[in-house]
C-alpha cells in the first residue's frame, strides 16, 4: 500500500501494542465501503433506510452521545502551554496510562488504517492525517467527512508527513465477548500531544471523539501548527453571498457548536436576488495569499450536521443534501421506513422507534431522537455548495463574524472599530450551552472565538497569535470583524429575530459596511446599523423590538465588562495587554 517509513514504522508499533487480528489498508473505494457496510448491516448496527439511497440508520450506546470535554485532554510538557481553558496531563503519565488501555485493546477485531486528507488533496493550505481505529462507522463516516483512501497515500509518497491518529472504542473481543451494536468503554481519553502533532483517542466512538479528523486534528492540534507556521485554524462557517449587483464576497462565521453555523452556511436568503453558497459549514483554515488577503479552504468534505430543528423550513439546503449516501446516528426511525426528529415535520408520526430502538409515540414523554442526533452526508451533494469549495487556492475572506447564543444583552449586530476590537470581540463571546458537549444546557459559559472546546494552545497565546495575525499583512487586506446575534429574546420567553433566512438582512448591511457603505452609529461597544440601515421590508417586527436588538443598555453593558475583566483574570500575565486596552476604551466610552 505505501512505502512512507514513517507511517510503517508507526502501523507496526500500533499493531503490536493493539493486537488486532486483522490489519485492512482503506483504499477508499465504493466496493470497500460496501463491504463494510455489508458486515454492520449483517451484524444489526446499520439499519438501511428504504427511503434514502444507500443511507444507514445508527444507534449508539446512550452513555456515548456526545463530545466528552471533561475527558479532553492537551498534553503539552509545559502546562502553562496547555492553558486554563483546557485539561492538561503530563505528557509521559497520559502516555503510561493509555499505553496500558491500549494494550491489547483491538483483540478479536480488525484495525483500520485510514490515510486522509484534510483540505483537496495537494493544495498549500491541506495537511494529510491517518487515523488508525477498531470501528467501521468510523471509517464510513471518514469516507464521508474526509477525502480519504489510495490517493492520498499518493501524495505522502515516501518520505511525506501526517499527523498520527489513533483511535480505539475500547471494547477487545476475547474471553468470548460478543460485540455489541455499539461498543465504547466507560473510560475515555481524547488526548492530544500538540508538540508531537499525534492524538490518541480510547473509549468512544461519538463524532468529535472518534473522527479524529474534524475537531482534534482540524482544530486542536491545526491551531497550534496554525500558531507555529502563521496561519489561522478556526471553529467557522464559509459561505459565498452575492447580492442581486453579483458582486459577490466571502464571509467566514464562528459560533459554538449547534449554534445555527451549518443554517447559516446553506442559507436560503429572504430577501430577493441575494444568493448563498456553501464553502464549509464548521472549520476554516486560512493562509495569506500573495495579495495580501487571507484565503479560506473547508478542510473537510463533508457535514456533520445537528439533526433536530433541521426541516425544509430552517435548512432546506440540508434537507435535500442527505437524501442519499448519508448516515443518520441517534436519530428516529419511521414506520414507513424513513428517518425523524423533532423539528423535522410540524405533525409529529404516531408511532416511530426512537434512538434507543424503543416504540415511540407522541404522548410518551421522550424525545424520538437524541437532541445531539447528527447526519452524515457528503457536501458535494448541497445544492447550493460553492463553484470554489474545492479550489485548492481557497476563497478570499472579506469578513469575520463571532456570535453565541445570548437571550438579552447582547444587540443583532455590530462591527469593531479596528482589528484589535475585532480580536476583543472575539474573546468576549459568550454562549448559552447546547447539547453538543456533554453536561448541562442553557448555562451561559465564555466561549472565546467559539474555541473554548478546541484550541491546543494557551488561550491567551491565542489571542496574541490573533493579534499577530492583524500585523502580518497591509491593515485594508484584513477582513472585517462583526459580532452578531440572532437569539435575543422577549420578556416571554420568545426569540425576537425570526433567524434563518431572514439573516441575509444583516448580512446585507455587513456587505454594506465592508464596502464603506452602509448607514451607522457609533456606540461604546462598536458601531451598529442606523436606524433603518437594517432592510426589513417585508417582516413581520415591531418598532419596539427592532430598537431593543439594535441598541446598547449601559448598565448592563458596564456588568459586561465587569464580568469580561474577572474573566480575563484565568489567563493572568499571558493574557495580550491589547486586550485590556479595549476593554478600559470600552469603559471609557461608556461613560462618557
Ligand atoms: O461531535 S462534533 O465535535 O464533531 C460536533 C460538534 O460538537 O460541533
Ligand atoms: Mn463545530
Amino acid at each position: 500500500m505505501t512505502k512512507n517509513k514513517k507511517l510503517l514504522k508507526w502501523v507496526d508499533e500500533i499493531a503490536k501494542l493493539c493486537k488486532p487480528d486483522k490489519i485492512h489498508w482503506c483504499d477508499g473505494s465504493q466496493e470497500e465501503n460496501d463491504a463494510l457496510i455489508k458486515i454492520c448491516v449483517e451484524n444489526g448496527s446499520f439499519v438501511p433506510i428504504p427511503k434514502r439511497e444507500n443511507s444507514y440508520w445508527v444507534v449508539s450506546d446512550p452513555k456515548d452521545v456526545a463530545r466528552v470535554e471533561d475527558r479532553t485532554f492537551i498534553c503539552s510538557r509545559n502546562k502553562d502551554d496547555a492553558g486554563p481553558t483546557n485539561n492538561w496531563m503530563d505528557p509521559d503519565e497520559m502516555k503510561k496510562i493509555m499505553l496500558g488501555l491500549y494494550d491489547g485493546c483491538m483483540r478479536g477485531r480488525t484495525m483500520y488504517i485510514i490515510p486522509y486528507s484534510m483540505g483537496p488533496l495537494g493544495s498549500r493550505i491541506s495537511y494529510i492525517g491517518v487515523e488508525i481505529t477498531d470501528s467501521i462507522y468510523v471509517v464510513v463516516n471518514m469516507r464521508i467527512m474526509t477525502r480519504m483512501g489510495k490517493a492520498v497515500l499518493d501524495v505522502l509518497g515516501e518520505d511525506g508527513d501526517f499527523v498520527p491518529c489513533l483511535h480505539s472504542v475500547g471494547y477487545p473481543l476475547v474471553d468470548g465477548k460478543k460485540d455489541v451494536h455499539w461498543p465504547c468503554n466507560e473510560v475515555k481519553y481524547i488526548t492530544h500531544f500538540p508538540e508531537e502533532r499525534a492524538i490518541w483517542s480510547f473509549g468512544s466512538g461519538y463524532g468529535g471523539n472518534a473522527l479524529l479528523g474534524k475537531k482534534c486534528f482540524s482544530l486542536r492540534i491545526a491551531s497550534v501548527m496554525a500558531h507555529d507556521e502563521g496561519w489561522l485554524a478556526e471553529h467557522m462557517l464559509i459561505v459565498g453571498v452575492t447580492p442581486p449587483n453579483g458582486e459577490k464576497k466571502y464571509i467566514a462565521a464562528a459560533f459554538p457548536s449547534a449554534c445555527g453555523k451549518t443554517n447559516l452556511a446553506m442559507m436560503k436568503p429572504s430577501l430577493p436576488g441575494w444568493k448563498v453558497e456553501t464553502v464549509g459549514d464548521d472549520i476554516a483554515w486560512m493562509k495569506f495569499g500573495p495579495d495580501g488577503r487571507l484565503y479560506a479552504i473547508n478542510p473537510e468534505y463533508g457535514f456533520f450536521g445537528v439533526a433536530p430543528g433541521t426541516s425544509m423550513e430552517s435548512n432546506e439546503n440540508a434537507m435535500l443534501t442527505m437524501t442519499k449516501n448519508s448516515i443518520f446516528t441517534n436519530v428516529a426511525f419511521t414506520d414507513d421506513g424513513d428517518v425523524w426528529w423533532e423539528g423535522m415535520t410540524k405533525q409529529k408520526p404516531a408511532h416511530l422507534l426512537d434512538w434507543n430502538k424503543n416504540d415511540w409515540t407522541p404522548d410518551c414523554g421522550r424525545n424520538a431522537a437524541h437532541p445531539n442526533a447528527r447526519f452524515t452526508t457528503p457536501a458535494s451533494q448541497c445544492p447550493v455548495i460553492d463553484p470554489d469549495w474545492e479550489n485548492p487556492n481557497g476563497v478570499p475572506i472579506s469578513a469575520f463574524l463571532f456570535g453565541g447564543r445570548r437571550s438579552s444583552v447582547v444587540p443583532l449586530v455590530y462591527e469593531a472599530y479596528d482589528w484589535n476590537h475585532g480580536v476583543f470581540m472575539g474573546s468576549a463571546a459568550a454562549s448559552e450551552t447546547t447539547a453538543a458537549a456533554a453536561g448541562a444546557v442553557g448555562k451561559l459559559r465564555h466561549d472565546p472565538f467559539a474555541m473554548l472546546p478546541f484550541c491546543g494552545y494557551n488561550m491567551a497565546d491565542y489571542f496574541a497569535h490573533w493579534i499577530q495575525i492583524g500585523r502580518m499583512t497591509f491593515p485594508n487586506k484584513l477582513p472585517k470583524i462583526f459580532y452578531v446575534n440572532w437569539f435575543r429574546k422577549d420578556e416571554n420567553g420568545r426569540f425576537i429575530w425570526p433567524g434563518y433566512g431572514d439573516n441575509i438582512r444583516v448580512i446585507k448591511w455587513i456587505l454594506e459596511r465592508i464596502d464603506e457603505k452602509g448607514d451607522y452609529v457609533e456606540t461604546p461597544i462598536g458601531i451598529l446599523p442606523a436606524k433603518g440601515a437594517i432592510d426589513i421590508s417585508g417582516l413581520r417586527i415591531s418598532n419596539e423590538n427592532l430598537d431593543k436588538i439594535l441598541s446598547i443598555n449601559k448598565e448592563e453593558w458596564f456588568k459586561e465588562v465587569q464580568e469580561m475583566r474577572e474573566y480575563y483574570k484565568i489567563f493572568g500575565n499571558r493574557l495580550p495587554n491589547q486586550l485590556v486596552e479595549e476593554l478600559n476604551k470600552i469603559e471609557e466610552r461608556l461613560k462618557k
